[in-house]
């Protein structure tokens, strides 16, 4: 190693040193806080923070579509107004797993059903006799999608699929896809632009339905609560499923998934009209269900805690 020059002592030298870096610093102070301020400026919007305005793109799509310039400003009144980031990035890159049906089939969770079961046995055996569909198919479904209304979610609904349809602007697809990219999603992946686009599709199209409902149905969206994926009520139906499927059981002149009647007979209105019928073979009846959900292990699942029931009734 090359000794120090005699003419340079080295605590001078470090000396010096550091005074020419404060000098430096203190002459760009404001600069360096101001790149600082941008740079949090820059994360805070992007990932941190919900403040991402509904893009006009989506406006005009929808009013293209037909629904009225003033039912879509009424919509997008705030808390409305902005775009969900967290809603987006959970739908976008949730992966289901076996796991995720286990817990349902344990004592527990059966003890539970065989007692709502019992409890409200007469209710399910009116929609079962209506519409064919074995009452302990029906208790698993309210169980396993809610937890009969318990678990039924807590995110706005309409967020989900403003947000969601939003993904068809290519600004707003940018910056989530920045933003998945920072989480570690490779971002780069045919497989993940087509789940943005089919994300994009479906959410407008519930999207479309659900304005629509607002005012067929008279559903208060701002109050209406559902999971992160879009699904409300008991039976955690999509918006289309409650328009087509939705029976209003109690006789109370409007279908309220909330309210057990309407909930258990809508979901048997579901499998009923995708052809469920009496002494349906075992593959025939999972076909079915994954109408319902379109997920082997949940359908096994399904299948699994009614036969269970049965059996221990
Ligand atoms: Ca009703």
């Amino acid at each position: 190693m090359a000794p120090w020059p005699m003419a340079v002592n080295p605590v001078k030298f470090f000396n010096q040193r550091d005074f020419r870096a404060r000098r430096i610093v203190r002459k760009h102070l404001v600069l360096i806080i101001s790149c600082c301020v941008l740079i949090l400026f820059s994360l805070f919007r992007d990932g941190f923070s919900a403040n991402i305005q509904i893009p006009i793109t989506l406006k005009n799509n929808l009013s293209k579509s037909g629904i009225p310039q003033k039912e879509i400003q009424a919509c997008f009144k705030a808390p409305f107004d902005k775009i969900e980031v967290g809603i987006i990035l959970k739908n976008v890159t949730h992966k289901e797993t076996l796991a995720d049906y286990r817990r349902f089939l344990t004592e527990k969770t059966l003890r539970k059903a065989r007692k709502y079961l019992l409890k409200h046995v007469k209710i399910f055996s009116e929609i079962e006799q209506t519409f064919h569909v074995p009452k302990e198919v029906i208790v698993s479904i309210l169980l396993v999608e809610s937890s009969f209304g318990e678990n039924g979610g807590n995110y706005p609904v309409l967020s989900v699929y403003t947000s969601l349809a939003s993904l068809s602007d290519k600004d707003v697809r940018k910056k989530i896809r920045r933003i998945a990219a920072k989480a570690g999603e490779d971002v780069r992946a045919k497989r993940f632009r087509r789940r943005l686009d089919r994300k994009a599709k479906w959410g407008f199209k519930e999207l479309r339905c659900l304005i629509r409902l607002k005012e067929e149905r008279k559903i208060d969206l701002s109050a209406l609560r559902g999971s992160w994926a879009g699904a409300f009520g008991m039976p955690q139906f999509i918006p289309t499923s409650f328009d087509a499927y939705g029976v209003d059981w109690d006789g109370d002149g409007r279908v309220n998934l909330d309210s057990l009647q309407d909930a258990a007979a809508s979901a048997a209105n579901y499998l009923y009209r995708n052809g469920w019928k009496k002494f349906l073979a075992h593959k025939e009846a999972l076909r079915i269900i994954k109408f319902y959900n379109l997920s082997h292990p949940y359908a096994t699942t399904i299948l699994g805690m009614s036969e269970k029931l049965k059996k221990t009734r």
